[in-house]
């Protein structure tokens, strides 16, 4: 089945939203027996529609520490149907549903709490599950319905847009990265910092991130999953994924808790590959950043704040600015990085340039703007975006000018037209390309997805199924892409 075209799925994002409900309930009671302190309490709401409901449940330990989890409980209906869960691995059997802990949040701490979801379909009705278990002790007792979760389910909460889909009930346990540990980009390089105009890894020395871009995770969610992660970390053996949050267009200005929680798990399934995650706040129409800045300001705290003890994340805090002076951009970038330095004082943050992040060029400017007048932090870098077949000579040579007074990364380019269609330019991409290798220029490109546009990596409908390695299922763009990418790294190690 081909996915559905953009429209279509807006279309049915709309419908989605028509006749929600928001339903809460929250169970807790301290457990105590005679080996260890044990004990839980569980939020459960859900955002529900005709057929289909996103479930968001917080899990918090009431006992001594735990180091993994599994969270049971049961459908009080058997048309309920977990979906697609993310956060944790999720069985069904009948009605019974366990939800086991993954790698990165199975540790709770006393009193400690982490949180998870899934989408789900149904039948006939849609009542709550009351009763929950946490590693067998039932948590039960005291039941105080939770403030009701938005009443409009954000496009990320539709069947058609779902937040990340880790695991399916039915789905068979795809195969663990098979990158080994010790020989991942982040294994090798650690905390990167800016050093002169390169971005230096932990000896210190200039390397290259070479990585792809999402698509909107608003739209194509479905891209992102363990067997796609799986051929991005090993068969293409890319450094960087970057999350590409749009904040209009239906993103995270529709649902921000649900975004932000998007973005958080797709963080983690990157850090579990040992690939560097870009956060990028994908601001576009309109341009000018300040529309946004409240909004940044809330978002950037959040994930820096869950992110700041990882050594591989990267923010990119304005996707393109356009139609805005490089002064109003210098404007927000000094509001927004102090949030994130709070939290997360040694990441590495990239602001976006005038012009669709040109440098200026596409308004008829240029980096001296930037030269004369540079964002007033540390440990910062600039973005430069290009389309191949749109950007040519005259935006090579001003890379390649101001790449010896400012540290730039291509947090965005496309093999294609700017629209992001059309044919692939060989010739230009190569050229483009040849020159980021050349300077050390770290690029990310737009997109790992199936869309059905000239600049995705994937043939439409591939993410539908399971299978994303090998070639069978690229693009002319995604096998370009591969082979770019997948050619050996050689970070210096001493
Ligand atoms: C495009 C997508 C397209 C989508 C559109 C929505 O490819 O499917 O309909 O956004 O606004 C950019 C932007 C990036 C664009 C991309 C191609 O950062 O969001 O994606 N592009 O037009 N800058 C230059 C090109």
């Amino acid at each position: 089945m081909r996915l559905l075209p953009r429209a279509s799925r807006r279309a049915l994002i709309a419908a989605g939203a028509v006749g929600a409900l928001a339903l809460g309930v929250t169970v807790a009671l301290p457990v105590v027996n005679a080996m260890a302190a044990s004990g839980c309490a569980v939020t459960y709401t859900t955002n529900q529609w005709q057929g289909g409901f996103t479930a968001n449940i917080t899990i918090k330990n009431l006992g001594d520490p735990i180091s993994n989890w599994t969270l049971g409980f049961t459908f009080p209906n058997s048309g309920q149907k977990v979906t697609q869960g993310w956060s944790a691995t999720y069985a069904q059997s009948g009605s019974a549903v366990t939800a086991t802990s993954m790698s990165y949040n199975g540790s709770l701490a006393t009193n400690a709490s982490t949180g998870i979801g899934f989408n789900g379909s149904w039948t006939t009705a849609n009542p709550l599950p009351t009763s929950f278990t946490l590693n067998g002790t039932v948590c039960t007792g005291s039941t105080t319905p939770s403030s009701p979760a938005p009443s409009s389910p954000a496009p990320s909460s539709s069947p058609s847009a779902s937040p990340r889909p880790s695991t399916s009930p039915s789905a068979s346990p795809s195969p663990s990265p098979s990158q080994p540990t010790g020989q991942t980009p982040v294994a090798i390089n650690g905390q990167l910092r800016v050093c002169g105009v390169n971005l230096c890894n932990r000896f210190n020395r200039p390397i290259q991130l070479r990585g792809m871009s999402t698509h909107g995770i608003q739209w194509f969610a479905n891209c992102y999953n363990d067997n796609s992660l799986n051929a991005l970390a090993s068969d293409w053996q890319a450094d960087l994924l970057r999350v590409s949050m749009y904040v209009q267009e239906q993103g995270y200005e529709t649902n921000p808790a649900g975004f932000t929680n998007q973005v958080n798990n797709l963080v983690e399934e990157a850090t579990e590959r040992g690939l560097y995650a870009m956060i990028d706040f994908h601001t576009l129409t309109p341009g000018d950043p300040m529309y946004n800045l409240e909004r940044a300001k809330t978002f950037f705290a959040a994930v820096s704040a869950r992110h700041a003890a990882k050594n591989n994340v990267i923010y990119e805090i304005t996707n393109e600015p356009n139609g805005v002076s490089w002064s109003t951009i210098k404007n927000y970038a000094e509001q927004v990085i102090p949030v994130i330095r709070a939290n997360d004082p040694d990441a590495v943050v990239i602001v976006g340039t005038r012009g669709w992040s040109s440098l200026g060029v596409s308004e008829g400017g240029n980096s001296t703007e930037i030269i004369n007048n540079k964002v007033n932090a540390t440990n910062i870098m600039y973005a430069f975006h290009f389309y191949a077949a749109s950007h040519k000579d005259n935006y090579r040579a001003e890379v390649e000018r101001a790449a010896a007074a400012l540290p730039l990364f291509v947090t965005e380019f496309g093999t294609v037209t700017y629209t992001g269609g059309g044919a692939v330019d060989t010739a230009s991409s190569t050229a483009w390309l040849d020159m980021l290798d050349r300077l050390k220029i770290g690029y990310a490109n737009w997109t790992y997805s199936d869309a059905d546009e000239g600049s995705a990596a994937f043939k439409p409908g591939t993410c539908n199924g399971g299978n994303y390695a090998g070639t069978a299922v690229l693009t002319e763009s995604g096998n370009f892409m591969r082979n770019r990418i997948r050619t050996a790294d050689n970070f210096p190690t001493s």
